[in-house]
């Protein structure tokens, strides 16, 4: 069967009864949606959330199921070990290229044009208290390179502005803002196919940072570990997964902006809005009852799809520069910064994996803390510790002025006055080297138990002392 959003559903009710939750009851699509991930997440856990009834809508939502390891450790078919060792770095690529769907395509069952292709007919919601409007944020964006003629994808959040018309954020360097500015530049439209609800891996593959643009969708098919099947677009010659839920199909304008924004984006503040492109909209195509999909913005959804992809290019950068890469965690807690242990054999390692992890997030990361590889860099005490005994600042900090911005998401590239106003600024990086020294130079050894002493530990004489008589020194 062909890996899609709802064999995945399948996967979840299966691998993890509770893990998929219905919400029967009508709500708002204006809070609504997002009321029910904080309230989950307050307490702790993260289940995916099927709306069945959003005012206003026909289609269900589903939000919040790509917010935990377990399921997008599901969705690849590794243990959440594997996922988080980040030993998912897209290999076999090469293997899986996408290929055109025979016969109908599901994700054309239902067309809707010209003025029935309306946003408003969808149950896009309005996440945060200070946000602008609807966003999407679960929509893979595919366009085509106008000179490769590669096709590109990548999420970029959408504000939708009225029935046919919405924004699109490409943010700094990515493919997405390229491909619209090469085709702005010669007066054309880019085309451009809105692709939402699919399987989580392909989510993985269409946000993993492929080097060069275009790829995605091979990217996604390694995840998947099938090929994407794709059908030609109803109104350009973009192609589109045949298994997903919805596409919407429109073209950026070549000569238009609109103010957009502010939503709240995942470093959890209001910073970005501004002019950004518009996009028309001609034709919105979905399977028969189609579930639309969301992305819980600025929440940990957002920041896991964020970080597990990222965590994954990292690794791929780093272990060319440095081999003896053990392992990168992008904290989900604070995803601008990045720990990385090596097996370290020269004293210049832990600075060139350094500035190979900020190159390949030189957006999103601002502080990378490099530790041995005795040091598990998915438990925060562990680093703590090593930035406590093995970092001495004057000599193992480098700070990296002008790295970030200017302006952007992190609410440091931006200098504040008292009226409000804001002028963007650049921000450093800083490098916390908290290794020790290269060998053979000899360091302190580490404080541990044998682990041969604490195999030999006798439970069977543990008792409680369950009454003061029996302290030995009573009787
Ligand atoms: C939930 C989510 C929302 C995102 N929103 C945006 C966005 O609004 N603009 C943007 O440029 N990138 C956004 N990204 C990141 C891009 O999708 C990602 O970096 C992708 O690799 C960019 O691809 P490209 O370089 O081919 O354009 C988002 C990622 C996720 C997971
Ligand atoms: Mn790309």
């Amino acid at each position: 069967m062909t890996k899609d959003l709802r064999s995945f559903l399948a996967d979840v009710v299966k691998a993890d009864p509770g893990g998929l939750k219905r919400i029967g009851s009508r709500v708002d699509p204006r809070f609504g949606i997002t009321a029910y991930g904080a309230w989950y997440d307050k307490r702790g856990t993260h289940p995916a959330l099927l709306f069945a009834d959003v005012a206003g809508s026909e289609l269900p939502c589903l939000s919040n199921l790509v917010a935990t390891h377990d399921r997008m450790a599901l969705a690849l078919g590794v243990s959440v070990e594997t996922l988080t060792r980040s030993s998912v770095a897209g290999q076999g690529r090469a293997a899986h290229p996408p290929v055109p769907v025979s016969g109908d395509a599901p994700v054309q069952e239902v067309v809707w044009r010209g003025d029935e292709a309306d946003l408003g007919r969808l149950p896009i919601p309005v996440h945060n208290e200070l946000d602008g409007g609807p966003f999407l944020t679960a929509a893979v964006a595919v366009m085509r390179d106008p000179e490769s003629g590669r096709l590109n994808a990548g999420i970029y959040r959408h504000h939708v502005y009225a029935a046919r018309r919405m924004g699109v954020w490409f943010f700094g360097s990515h493919d997405g803002g390229t491909i619209h500015r090469r085709y702005a530049e010669k007066g054309a439209a880019t085309p451009i196919a809105i692709i939402i609800g699919h399987h989580p891996a392909f989510l993985m593959g269409a946000v993993s940072r492929v080097p060069g643009i275009g790829g995605e969708y091979e990217a996604a098919g390694a995840y998947l570990g099938e090929s994407l099947q794709v059908v030609s677009a109803l109104t350009s010659d973009l192609l589109v997964p045949a298994h997903a839920e919805i596409v919407i199909e429109g073209r950026i304008l070549p000569d238009e902006q609109a103010e957009e924004g502010p939503f709240a984006e995942w470093p959890g503040h209001y910073v970005g809005g501004g002019m950004k492109p518009v996009i028309e909209v001609d034709a919105i195509t979905m399977r028969r009852d189609a579930i639309f999909q969301d992305i819980q913005a600025s929440g940990r959804e957002h920041r896991l799809m964020g970080a597990l992809p990222r965590i994954a290019g990292i690794h791929e950068a780093v272990r060319q520069k440095v081999p003896g890469l053990r392992a990168v965690n992008i904290p989900l807690h604070t995803r601008m910064h990045c720990y990385l242990s090596i097996r370290k054999q020269f004293d210049s390692d832990p600075t060139r994996a350094a500035f190979a992890a900020l190159n390949t997030e030189p957006e999103n990361l601002r502080a990378v803390i490099i530790v041995d590889d005795d040091i598990d860099v998915y438990d925060e005490r562990e680093v703590s510790w090593a930035v406590g005994t093995r970092f001495d600042a004057a000599h193992d900090l480098q700070v990296i002025p002008s790295w970030n911005g200017p302006g952007g998401l992190l609410p440091t590239n931006w200098s504040y006055d008292a009226e409000g106003g804001r002028t963007p600024r650049s921000s450093s990086a800083v490098i916390v080297d908290a290794t020790k020294p290269a060998p053979p130079v000899v360091f302190p050894p580490r404080a541990r138990v044998p682990e041969a002493a604490i195999r030999a530990v006798d439970t069977e004489a543990v008792t409680d002392i369950t009454s003061p008589r029996e302290l030995p020194w009573q009787s």
